[in-house]
């Protein structure tokens, strides 16, 4: 069989000391960290589009990463060549899941009939692929964006025709990610927005949008698909305002639809940036609400105002993001994706290990960072002891629901000796973060 990345053999963790780059210093998947494998908390998936589809095209340029298993071509030859390219770099990473669209995995053809088709042959062999290997997929979704036709949107287009070919093409997605066992199904609203408010009945387009997604679920409780359904939310790009914008705005139309049953977030770094949010932010709120799913890794650039899918290397942003996840209990059956690409000017093949294996350990360290914090207690204890006040008395009555606002205004109406809170001690908080960094 053809070898696709010869120099490079199996990644293995050799530890801290290790200058080796083309190995791990801290992702070691068999640790234990808070009594389960580090495999298990980070649930590491790559990104078929980016990977293995990715040119490094860029709205001035022309593509720059010409890999072998390329040729140039959308052909089925192509496409099943790529099973093979795939499966070789993720065992020699060492990664347990891969997600992807069905146009990055099979051409799409000139009906729905013949797409679903090329589909079909395609996930014969990923199949075999995931069989012979063990690695599994973490989600599929269907991409209802690059053609034409979805110029104006897919589940929200103003003609029904498109609507049908988005549906025709979310039910097969669904079928096929059934077929290969995958733990989940993304919805992203990749052009489900709008430009101009002019040409656009909001209200129309969220209904369609709604329907949509119920309508995927019924089909998938009829074939027995039990994987979760995530929303990614983005606020923008390619369209001037995305309905899926945040975390909230996601979640206020899951509630206003009866979407929350079977619906969670798949929350992306550099679209929580894009949203102005923090992606700590992002997680937090999602988690609270119980709607945490999964995470799309990656991280933006502070300079350029679009999404540029990075690797994250930034331990203080995956310490923050792990600190959420810990604190969740873990993200199965969602994971860690690395929906990242390597630069344009990284040309080399080897480019994408690298990039792989920065992003894993950087993980890991945020994961071991975060754990540490916790066993410290103390970002936890401060907390705790900063909304104290609301544990008994009057305090435990709101919390509870008993209190009213004239007995709050009885409990303070005569007092002189008001009790303000104890300083935030923001400075020390993050100079005890950084002494686990
Ligand atoms: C685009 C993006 C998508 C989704 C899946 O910004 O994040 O690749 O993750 O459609
Ligand atoms: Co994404």
């Amino acid at each position: 069989m053809t070898e696709y990345f010869p120099d490079v053999g199996r990644i293995e963790y050799e530890g801290p000391e290790s200058r080796n780059p083309l190995a791990f210093r801290h992702y070691n998947p068999d640790e234990i960290v808070e009594g389960r494998s580090m495999r298990d908390w980070l649930r590491f998936s790559v990104a078929w589009w980016h990977t293995f589809r990715g040119t490094g095209t860029d709205p001035f340029g022309a593509p720059t990463l010409l890999r072998d298993w390329n040729d140039g071509t959308d052909s089925l030859d192509a496409a099943l060549r790529r099973v093979d390219v795939a499966f070789e770099f993720m065992t020699k990473l060492g990664v347990p899941y891969y997600c992807f669209h069905d146009r990055d995995v099979a051409p799409e053809g000139a009906t729905a009939r013949e797409s679903a088709e090329n589909l079909d042959r395609v996930a014969a062999r990923l199949k075999e692929a995931q069989e012979e290997t063990g690695i599994r997929l973490l989600w599929g979704t269907a991409n209802l964006f690059s053609h034409p036709r979805y110029m104006h949107g897919a589940a929200t287009s103003p003609s029904v025709d498109v609507y049908a070919c988005a549906a025709a093409q979310v039910r097969k997605a669904i079928e096929v990610t059934h077929e290969l066992g995958g733990e989940n199904y993304v919805f992203w609203g990749g052009r489900e927005g709008y430009m101009t408010l002019y040409n656009t009945d909001m209200k129309r387009e969220l209904d369609h949008l709604a329907r949509f997604m119920h309508m995927a679920h019924d089909y998938a409780q009829s074939i027995g698909f039990t994987g979760q359904f995530l929303f990614e939310p983005k606020p923008k790009e390619p369209t001037k305002h995305q309905y899926d914008f945040d975390a909230a705005a996601c979640l206020n139309f899951m509630r206003q639809y009866g979407l929350t049953d079977f619906v969670k977030l798949n929350i992306e770094t550099n679209h929580a940036t894009l949203a102005g949010h923090t992606m700590m932010h992002e997680l937090e709120y999602a988690s609270i609400q119980g709607v945490l799913g999964s995470i799309d890794a990656n991280t933006g650039d502070l300079l350029l105002g679009w999404d540029t899918d990075q690797f994250p290397t930034d331990i203080y942003l995956a310490t923050q993001v792990m600190l959420v996840i810990l604190k969740q209990g873990g993200i199965a059956p969602g994971g860690t994706n690395f929906d990242a690409k390597v630069r344009r000017e990284s040309t080399d093949p080897v480019d994408l290990f690298h990039a792989h294996i920065g992003a894993m350990d950087t993980f890991a360290r945020g994961l071991k960072i975060a754990a540490a914090i916790r066993a410290d207690g103390v970002l936890e204890d401060f907390v705790r002891e900063r909304y104290s006040s609301f544990d008994s008395g009057i305090g435990q009555r709101v919390e509870s629901g008993q209190a009213t606002l004239v007995e709050l205004e009885e409990h303070i109406l005569d007092r002189s000796d008001i009790t303000l809170c104890p300083s935030g001690r923001q400075e020390m908080l993050e100079n005890i973060v950084n002494r686990y960094i």
